[in-house]
């Protein structure tokens, strides 16, 4: 077995004998090369200072970017819900603790074989005035060829945009995932769907591509008083929920 295929059973094995395992779908994995060109002009595609994977980790090699998909069971139990539902909620914590958990195993097993890796946290690694982070796991999947941004400003995969991610850099060679041209948002393809800025209870999003992130948050931290009112899932519940078009 390649380290690749270990790593993506590593992974598939430790959704699917979670507890919460009817939460999930199969993973979306890719694997970026620190060395892609893009990391250099990310600064200025974005607009923010990035910290790029090689200041991660000296002799970076590679990204490893993990999505899990939401299962029908979330989607069905948020869909038509006006407010946060308590299954959003226990999911984006169930959801936050195995992505630690699993990019830990990964790095136990990289060790093994006698190499280094540093991650970050799922999430909370960001900027609370700016509501920005310096390392973006969206933009390292796109970099991964995983997925597009869509109009909700989410990472859209082949299985959706409803779910949470992660990502590793190692200085383990892993050849890289192929990256397309093709774009997963409906509203990106032919201009019709605007699904997400229909369902944005805040008003956040605009079809002019930008988002008010302090509209944003201002709405999540309104609403979260206690634990199950965590986060908000409506940009995440257009056609674009569990498939990418
Ligand atoms: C800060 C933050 C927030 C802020 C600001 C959100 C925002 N849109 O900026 C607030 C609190 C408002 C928020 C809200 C939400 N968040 Co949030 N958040 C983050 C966090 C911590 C950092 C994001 C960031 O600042 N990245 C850096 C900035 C500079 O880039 P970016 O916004 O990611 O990506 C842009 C650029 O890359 C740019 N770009 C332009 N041109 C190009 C070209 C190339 C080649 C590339 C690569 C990029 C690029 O376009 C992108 C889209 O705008 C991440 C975790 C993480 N560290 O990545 C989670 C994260 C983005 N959030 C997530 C989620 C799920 C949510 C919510 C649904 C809330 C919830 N959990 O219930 C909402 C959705 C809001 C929305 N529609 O965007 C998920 C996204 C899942 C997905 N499918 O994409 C993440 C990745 C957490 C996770 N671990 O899964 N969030």
């Amino acid at each position: 077995m390649t380290l690749e295929e270990e790593i993506r059973e590593l992974i598939c094995v430790m959704v699917k004998n979670h507890p919460k395992s009817a939460y999930y779908r199969e993973p979306v994995i890719g694997f970026a090369s620190a060395s892609d060109p893009l990391y250099d002009q990310l600064d200025e595609l974005i607009g923010n200072p990035q910290i790029h994977p090689k200041d991660m980790l000296d002799g970076a090699q590679t990204v490893l970017v993990l999505f899990l998909p939401y299962s029908e069971v979330i989607y069905k139990d948020i869909k038509g819900e006006c407010k946060t539902s308590s299954v959003w909620s226990d999911a984006y914590m169930h959801t936050n603790e195995l992505l630690d958990h699993i990019m830990r195993q990964v790095q136990n097993l990289l060790e093994m074989k006698g190499y280094h890796s540093v991650t970050e946290p799922p999430t909370e690694n960001f900027d609370h005035v700016s509501k920005t982070a310096r390392w973006g796991h969206k933009s390292n999947a796109v970099i991964a060829g995983i997925g597009t941004f869509g109009l909700n400003h989410l990472l859209i995969t082949k299985r959706g945009c409803l779910g949470r991610m992660n990502s590793l850099v190692t200085d383990a060679y892993i050849t890289p995932t192929r990256r397309t041209d093709h774009q997963y948002c409906l509203f990106h393809q032919n201009g019709k769907c605007k699904a997400c800025i229909m369902n944005c209870p805040s008003g956040a999003i605009s079809p002019d591509g930008t988002i008010d992130k302090k509209r944003c948050a201002a709405y999540l931290e309104g609403k979260n008083i206690h634990d199950w009112q965590q986060g908000c899932p409506q940009c995440s519940l257009g056609p674009c929920a569990l498939k990418g078009f």
